[in-house]
């Protein structure tokens, strides 16, 4: 592995437009709000990488105002002037920061992406060469599109249908309290064969279990974080109540946290999103206990722009990841996204790793200086 030499990090505050807002049981976001991390080495490559955040701290406590704080103040001064050839040294040297785990991530991910574009490979091989032999990359992933909380029951079947014209074979609707049995019954009585699966989003208490346990009745893939956001403990009592498999997502943030879920059987299912366990080292960690323990396993996304979703592609390319992931074709997200080519929804609901090397995905400067101008004017925008 050809070694690099941080010589300097750039922080690129962003908003972009959605092409589709995503209503969930916390909120709704009024553009995407990211940080975009760009490495530069010694010999002039840039490697880019997402803090993908939202501007209201609802699905993690990071927000592109601390991101920023923490990276610039605390994580930065320990790695410019580094010279990396083992990606494990990373997070350690950002260990004595705690938590910030979308921070870490995106920080993290910018050198993934500048350490595989200096070996010339795909940031795909480069995750694979730290897992044990017969984990190549499928050179594409299986995906699904996550569908946010609508008005009427007949707008979400109306969008379902949209994406299932488009190519999509898994489908996953937001759901809340007052929108969850009649959600899933009205669904299923006019798609009665789709995979289907609902996220909550942390909505519930283990009070509402009777309530959950109907959901039972609609055959769904899975039920996604359905208790707080630290219930693990919670997960493993409500568990044993349903028939349907419950999906983790927001309370497992390390691989311990995964270690501990298993045990005690607080889910049968989890959402990995890189961003959420402080970056890919973590997540290659627990891919590992995944499969180990034949867990099912795949990767989630928050509305990553180019370079974020670029990079969990490749990570949902690795075999271990048995699930359809929530990563959809560009158009899905933005029009335009800040980097090219697009991603486009291929035949069985796939979506192509890029051959280039490093997230194989290019930045588009003029888009990336607009949207940096556009959060410049939102930067007092205070959330109602
Ligand atoms: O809970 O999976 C989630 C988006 C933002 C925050 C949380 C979640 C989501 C999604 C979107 O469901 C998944 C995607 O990026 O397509
Ligand atoms: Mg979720």
């Amino acid at each position: 592995m050809k070694p690099i030499t941080i010589q300097a990090i750039h922080l690129h505050p962003i908003a972009l437009p959605f092409v589709e807002v995503l209503r969930t049981s916390f909120g709704q976001d009024p553009f995407k709000a990211a940080v975009l991390v760009e490495v530069v080495t010694d010999k002039g490559i840039s490697g880019w990488g997402e803090i993908s955040v939202e501007v209201e701290p609802g699905y993690g406590a990071e927000t592109i105002w601390t991101s920023q704080h923490i990276a610039k103040n605390f994580l930065l001064p320990k790695l410019v002037g580094q010279t990396i050839d083992d990606m494990t040294r990373v997070p350690k040297l950002m260990a004595h920061t705690r938590g910030n785990n979308h921070t870490k991530h995106g920080i993290e991910a910018a050198i993934w992406d500048a350490l595989a574009q200096a070996n010339d490979m795909r940031l795909a091989d480069l995750f694979a060469s730290y897992l044990p032999e017969g984990h190549a990359s499928r050179g594409k992933a299986v995906v699904g599109v996550s569908i946010g909380i609508q008005p009427t029951i007949e707008a979400t079947v109306a969008i379902i249908q949209k994406r299932l014209n488009q190519g999509y074979r898994r489908i996953k609707l937001k759901m809340q309290p007052g929108w969850d049995v009649a959600l899933a019954k009205g669904v299923r009585d006019v798609l009665p064969d789709i995979t289907l699966m609902l996220d909550a989003n942390s909505a519930y208490t283990l009070e509402d279990a009777d309530l959950l346990e109907e959901l039972d009745e609609f055959n769904l893939l899975m039920v996604e974080q359905p208790l707080g956001d630290n219930d693990i403990y919670e997960h493993s009592k409500l568990q044993p109540r349903m028939k349907t498999p419950i999906c983790l997502d927001e309370c497992i943030k390390s691989n311990s946290d995964l270690k501990l879920a298993i045990e005690i059987g607080a889910g049968r299912i989890l959402n990995l999103k890189p961003v959420r366990v402080g970056g890919y080292v973590e997540s290659l960690e627990i891919y590992k206990t995944a499969v180990a323990n034949n867990f099912p396993l795949w990767i989630g996304g928050m509305l990553e722009t180019g370079p974020g979703r670029a990079a969990n592609l490749a990570f949902a390319s690795l075999p271990g990841v048995t699930m359809p992931s929530d990563i959809s074709a560009t158009e899905r997200y933005y029009n335009p996204d800040l980097t090219e080519p697009p991603f486009v929804l291929q035949a069985g609901s796939t979506i192509n790793v890029p051959d280039g090397a490093g997230v194989g995905v290019t930045m588009q400067q003029d888009r990336l200086a607009e949207a940096e101008a556009r959060w410049k004017e939102n930067e007092h925008y205070i959330p109602v």
